[in-house]
């Protein structure tokens, strides 16, 4: 009996998933969400349209890549997927959340800047895989509709483009000097964080034929680092000992920081203000500055989520682990992090995230 995950190779968070279940020598079937999918099996279990989905030997499904990861964790043998060290642990979550809910920006103004007729035919030969082409293209062009309207939502503008595409950059150079020491985010394997930078920097940034030609020509590494995780070759399998950070690892973290936690700090604001019980999936617009550029961006609770997570590490340090830490955070621009507390505790219910 094998583990079934509804995902398709387009999708950043399946990416996630299927890199994550490969490394961890997991049994399973991976079922492309086909219209007939969508309506028979994800929107009856999972009640809203989303991939990647897990389904279980028993017939239970997960869905959030953390909590499929969790799960599996927790049901196979196999190394671990969270870092040994405390404080690596925290840096792992601090960079999920990174590459989860804000590399996103970068990813989807690639995919659908540069890579939008491909990428439409994409999305029509999931829906309908045996249709004629033309028929592809316009579904995909339905279907596709959605994410491409997210652009701007995320914050992609005219006015902050040249921002965007020179803070990826920044990152590929920064990540790429990394990997010319290290072959993973730990070092000689796999772990959280590689998975998760994986969603973003493979669908979108390395898989779609533009943005994979700017990643080649701008970071070859890094580059090298998403064939590592796709094909199989996870190192010799040793981590860096004694929860030791490598300082490579420092201006991954400072992007975060001075992009991302503004960010974060203000949609905890708007959690604060909320009054009600059902979480809506945005809490309106929040600023944000990148690379000197201000624009607006969505406001999504969800990414509060993932920073909980990190702030969890963070709380279950001793007081020696603590200084290591804050010593991190005052190397990297995210002094806010000692103190960040979530306005509202967050948790999943039904597929969705609520008020714990
Ligand atoms: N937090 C979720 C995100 C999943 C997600 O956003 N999936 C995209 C495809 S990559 C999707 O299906 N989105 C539909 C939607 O957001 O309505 C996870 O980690 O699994």
């Amino acid at each position: 009996m094998t583990y079934t995950l509804y995902a398709a190779p387009v999708s950043l968070f399946s990416g996630k998933a299927r890199a994550y279940l490969r490394w961890k020598a997991v049994d399973f079937n991976e079922v492309a969400p086909s219209t007939d999918i969508m309506k028979t099996v994800l929107m009856p279990n999972i009640g809203w349209p989303v991939i990647p989905v897990l389904k279980t030997q028993d017939e239970a499904f997960i869905q959030d890549t953390a909590d499929i990861i969790q799960h599996i964790e927790t049901a196979e043998d196999g190394p671990s997927v969270y870092p040994a060290g405390p404080v690596q642990r925290v840096v792992a979550e601090l960079l999920h959340t990174f590459a989860d809910q804000w590399l996103t920006l970068p990813a989807m103004h690639y995919r659908w800047n540069y890579n939008e007729a491909w990428v439409l035919e994409q999305f029509g030969k999931l829906a309908a895989p045996d249709a004629d082409r033309a028929t592809q293209i316009d579904i995909g062009t339905k279907r596709g509709a959605m994410f491409k309207g997210m652009v701007p939502m995320l914050g992609v503008t005219p006015e902050t483009i040249p921002a965007i595409e020179a803070s990826y950059l920044g990152f590929l150079t920064d990540f790429s000097t990394h990997l010319d020491q290290h072959e993973f985010i730990f070092g000689g394997r796999p772990t959280l964080a590689d998975f998760a930078l994986y969603g973003p920097l493979y669908a979108h940034l390395y898989r779609d034929p533009a943005s994979g030609e700017i990643m080649r020509n701008h970071a070859p590494n890094v580059a090298r680092w998403v064939e590592r995780l796709r094909y199989g070759d996870y190192g010799d399998g040793t981590l860096i000992q004694d929860d030791v950070i490598p300082e490579t690892l420092l201006p991954l973290l400072a992007r975060h920081n001075v992009e991302h936690l503004p960010v974060l700090s203000a949609i905890n604001d708007l959690l604060a203000a909320f009054e009600g019980d059902d979480l809506p999936r945005a809490l309106g617009m929040v600023p944000f500055t990148v690379e000197g550029i201000a624009g607006q961006t969505i406001a999504r609770p969800f990414s509060l989520f993932r920073l909980q997570a990190a702030l969890d590490a963070y709380g279950n340090l001793d007081d020696i682990q603590t200084a290591t830490a804050d010593s991190l955070l005052n190397a990297t621009q995210g002094e806010a992090l000692k103190t960040f507390s979530i306005a509202k505790r967050l948790t999943r219910e039904n597929y969705k995230l609520a008020l714990a």
